[in-house]
């Protein structure tokens, strides 16, 4: 029998309120602090959800004196009022148990007291998030994250899971992993784009949450090799509609306190309501704005950019647009050729297509668009774009067995965690990013 088997918990730290006064309680957690004044020691233990004071006096106090601080302890006693300038109530522990020591020195110090540089975190994250700091970002992750499915499932998407080990770009050439899978050339998916499209052929309306991989060089703070999207695909549907689904995922999200109830882990309080730091930034405007690709570019030129119609917009003139627009908004209708083989063009001018991003500041969070459904079309733009249609047969052929008009869009989720929590480098959002120089832990 280990001292688990024996002591059980029967509460997270946060649930130490008024009600259990007198009452018995069991928290287990990390040592925090420890402050020793002779006959009582006082012992802060740290969980998930916060943290709480046990009061620790008699024979105990030999067994956690000398601990390590960050040590797991599991402490059990009746509720009481505290005098302590910090908690209104304690733990009047008569039973403490150290569950494992942390061996000092710990590579970093989680509780933010010494700050550390986010390379730093990141080689030591399972330490790192017990930092509520840190923990927070991934809570509110994983909150968000539940919120999304939601909209999504109520609104007739059906969630489906597209293999990762393809045989062909599905965003064109650029940027893929390549390795060899039984002697035969593969790669790593980059979107589920041909799968969400074929899909929609009898499910209607779909959506992934998948990982991708992009072998992006770059050293920016919003690329990753792997990042993590939130993919829709919608049958009957033109660029608003999906538009207008991308606008009510927004909405929901900074409605999320009251919009799902958090039953999770059985606690009294929803998870929502325990996030700290970092809170959402504030709730935006909607309808957001709908700017048309034009439209930026004429703005830019009065800005003094050198930019032509048909010139990508550059890091630099995205970063003029976000001083011009903060926060959320849209930009339609770009350059068809600056997009990929399957969107769709507009029929009164080619030039343009059936396309859009969703923008914060100069951050782009969202590309979609209405798809090229027509097979001909859809394999001559496959060659305009110096791509082999032979490479896409199986994704071609479904497009004669009556595939309808549909539009879609791919969101990049870590880059919305970092607009939504303020944050200033993607590395901050994911657990355990992955770079150009980085492959651990
Ligand atoms: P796109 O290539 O623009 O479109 O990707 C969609 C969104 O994913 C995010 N993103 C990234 N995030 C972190 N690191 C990266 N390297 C990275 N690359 C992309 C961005 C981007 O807006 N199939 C289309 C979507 C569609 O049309 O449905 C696609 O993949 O936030």
């Amino acid at each position: 029998m280990t001292a688990i088997d024996n002591m059980h918990r029967t509460h997270y730290t946060n649930q130490i309120e008024l009600g259990l006064l007198g009452q018995r309680a069991t928290v287990a957690g990390w040592i925090e602090d420890l402050r020793d004044i002779g006959k009582v020691v006082f012992l802060t233990v740290r969980d998930v959800r916060g943290v709480a004071q046990a009061v620790v006096s008699g024979q105990s106090i030999n067994i956690i004196r000398d601990k390590p601080r960050q040590s797991a302890v599991i402490v059990s006693g009746l509720v009481q009022s505290s005098k302590s300038k910090d908690f209104s109530l304690e733990i009047k522990a008569d039973a403490v148990v150290i569950l494992n020591d942390a061996i000092h020195p710990l590579p970093i110090d989680p509780t933010g007291r010494v700050e550390s540089a986010l390379d730093k975190r990141i080689d030591s994250r399972a330490l790192d998030l017990r930092n509520p700091k840190t923990a927070s970002i991934f809570l509110l992750r994983s909150v968000i994250l539940k919120n999304i499915r939601h909209t999504l499932s109520t609104n007739g998407f059906v969630e489906v899971n597209t293999p990762k080990i393809i045989g062909s770009a599905s965003e064109g050439g650029a940027n893929l992993f390549e390795f060899e899978y039984f002697k035969k050339p593969a790669y790593l998916a980059q979107s589920p784009q041909v799968y969400k499209e074929q899909l929609i052929l009898a499910l209607d309306r779909v959506f992934e949450i998948a990982s991708y991989y992009r072998a992006e060089k770059s050293h920016t703070v919003r690329h990753l090799s792997e990042f993590l999207s939130v993919d829709i695909e919608a049958a009957f549907t033109n660029m608003n509609e999906v538009i207008d689904i991308a606008e009510l995922v927004l909405m929901n999200i900074f409605s999320f306190n009251t919009s799902i109830p958090e039953s999770e882990m059985n606690v009294s309080k929803p998870l929502s309501s325990m996030l700290p730091k970092p809170s959402l930034i504030p709730k935006p405007k909607f309808p957001l704005k709908r700017l048309s690709y034009e439209q930026c570019v004429e703005d830019l030129k009065k800005q003094g950019e050198n930019i032509e119609i048909g010139d990508d917009l550059s890091d630099a003139s995205l970063r003029v647009l976000g001083e011009m627009h903060q926060g959320f908004y849209f930009i339609l209708d770009w350059p068809t050729k600056l997009k990929p083989f399957y969107i769709k063009e507009k029929e009164n001018d080619p030039r343009l297509s059936h396309s859009f991003d969703l923008q914060y500041g100069h951050l782009e969070l969202i590309s979609g668009g209405q798809r090229q459904h027509d097979p001909n079309r859809l394999k001559e733009r496959l060659i305009e774009q110096n791509l082999n249609p032979d490479n896409f047969k199986h994704h071609l052929r479904v497009f004669n067995w009556g595939m309808p008009p549909h539009s879609g869009w791919g969101l990049g989720f870590d880059r919305l965690i970092m607009a939504l929590t303020n944050l200033d480098n993607i590395r901050e959002a994911v657990l355990y990013p992955r770079d150009v120089d980085r492959l651990t832990p």
